[in-house]
């Protein structure tokens, strides 16, 4: 088999998404995502100038050999770039191997270590009441564990408050918090820490002492933390038993973790921007952290994420792979595969899209009472629909940033 064609597709239904579509000569396509939020060009640029002349003419079926073809031939290694425009390729190899054989990709990777995916959702409120509303209408939509976003007091705009209720193309429905915002430059927003870390543990009390003790919760706090601070703020919620508490301190600097592993027992998540094994190397070795946030998207496809969850499992660390809207239904699909092959799955991570994404992304993934399942279709089980794509032209958006009361930026 060779590969003949490889196109790479960006439309914009809800919002930007870059997909890879492989071709081969016996007919055979496959789908890759390949979207970095707020930056989806840079890998569509590497993609199309790159790395798709290269695979013309290549033999599919060698997708370990193509990694690293594209890993160690492109001399210039690692970064959010070059590993999502690897990872599109990657899984689009997989999709093809999958389809050839005529099964759905999980039975390739070692077949289904559980029979579907505990998912959570993004319920958030700028007051408690908002809150416990959209805690109640995920529970509603089947969702058994939820993630928890709530507003600071005296902060304009925050991380995972839902910006407005609807979304476009899906009036009347509630919606959690799409990030990035259309517009020609990024949208300025205000942060406290000192706020937030009085504010926080006060909405998870009232939240356990409305939902009980058994309810999963999880929490987010953006990179936005000192150590010493995210120290602090973990061992304020010990009493509240979270799931997680995720990239509570960016981890550029492994190290920092030991800082907070030293004062709190509140489980870690940390990841969702990382793009190797490297970024995870002393966090996993040295126990600083309990889930691998990373997607199959972001960090090297399918190939490479499953080595990392395979070192992580050495310490008993699981996946907890990010998937919020910006990982498109190609890397959903790829994550779910991955997620119900691994022994050390954790919890994924199931941000719903939008009707319009769904007309563009033939799906063919089940949500039954709180579990994900890939289904059985061979490859994937994701086909694009390249018409319905090009209604929905590439519009600007951009991810906010902060800035401090002083206007020193500050991590978002
Ligand atoms: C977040 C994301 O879902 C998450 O855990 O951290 O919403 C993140 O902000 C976006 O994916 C950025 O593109
Ligand atoms: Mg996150």
């Amino acid at each position: 088999m060779k590969i003949v064609a490889a196109d790479v597709i960006v439309t914009s239904p809800n919002r930007n998404f870059v997909t890879l579509k492989i071709t081969t000569d016996e007919g055979i396509t496959g789908l890759g995502d390949a979207t970095l939020n707020g930056r989806e060009l840079s890998v569509v640029a590497y993609l199309r100038e790159h790395v798709v002349p290269l695979l013309i003419g290549a033999d599919p079926h060698r997708i370990e050999d193509m990694w690293q073809f594209l890993y160690r031939g492109a001399y210039w290694r690692r970064g959010p770039v070059t590993m999502a425009a690897i990872a599109a390729v990657d899984v689009a190899l997989w999709d093809i191997k999958a389809k050839a054989a005529g099964m759905p990709l999980y039975q390739l990777l070692g077949g289904a270590s559980r029979t579907g995916l505990l998912a959570y959702g993004h319920a958030s409120g700028k007051t408690n009441e908002e809150l416990f509303d959209s805690i109640r209408s995920h529970q509603e939509q089947g969702y058994r564990a939820i993630r928890v976003q709530t507003g600071v007091p005296g902060l304009k705009s925050i991380y995972g408050i839902a910006s407005n209720a609807t979304l476009e193309g899906n009036e009347g429905v509630r919606y959690d918090h799409e990030p990035a915002q259309r517009g020609a430059r990024p949208a300025q927003e205000d942060w406290d820490t000192r706020a937030y870390l009085r504010h926080v543990p006060t909405v998870f009390e009232a939240v356990r002492n409305e939902f009980g003790p058994e309810l999963p919760l999880l929490h987010d706090a953006h990179h936005r933390m000192t150590p010493i601070q995210a120290a602090k703020l973990g061992k304020s919620l010990e009493p509240y038993d979270l799931f997680w508490l995720e990239d509570c301190t960016p981890a550029e600097n492994q190290e920092a973790l030991r800082l907070v592993r030293q004062h709190t027992t509140t489980p870690l998540a940390i990841g969702e921007i990382f793009n190797t094994v490297w970024d995870y190397q002393q966090l996993i070795r040295e126990q600083l952290i309990d889930y691998v946030r990373s997607a199959v998207t972001h960090t090297g496809g399918i190939t490479h994420l499953k080595k990392v969850l395979e070192y992580a499992a050495q310490y008993q660390i699981k996946s907890g792979m990010h998937g919020p809207t910006d990982i498109s239904p190609v890397g959903m699909a790829a994550a779910m595969h991955l997620g119900l092959a691994i022994h050390n799955f954790g919890i994924q991570e199931y941000m719903q899209h939008g009707e319009r994404t769904n007309e563009v992304f033939q799906q063919s993934f089940t949500w039954t009472d709180g579990y994900l399942h890939p289904g059985d279709q061979p490859g994937i089980g994701v086909e694009l629909d390249v018409d319905e794509a090009g209604k929905y032209p590439y519009e600007q958006a951009y991810l906010p940033y902060n800035r401090l009361a002083d206007g020193t930026v500050h991590d978002w």
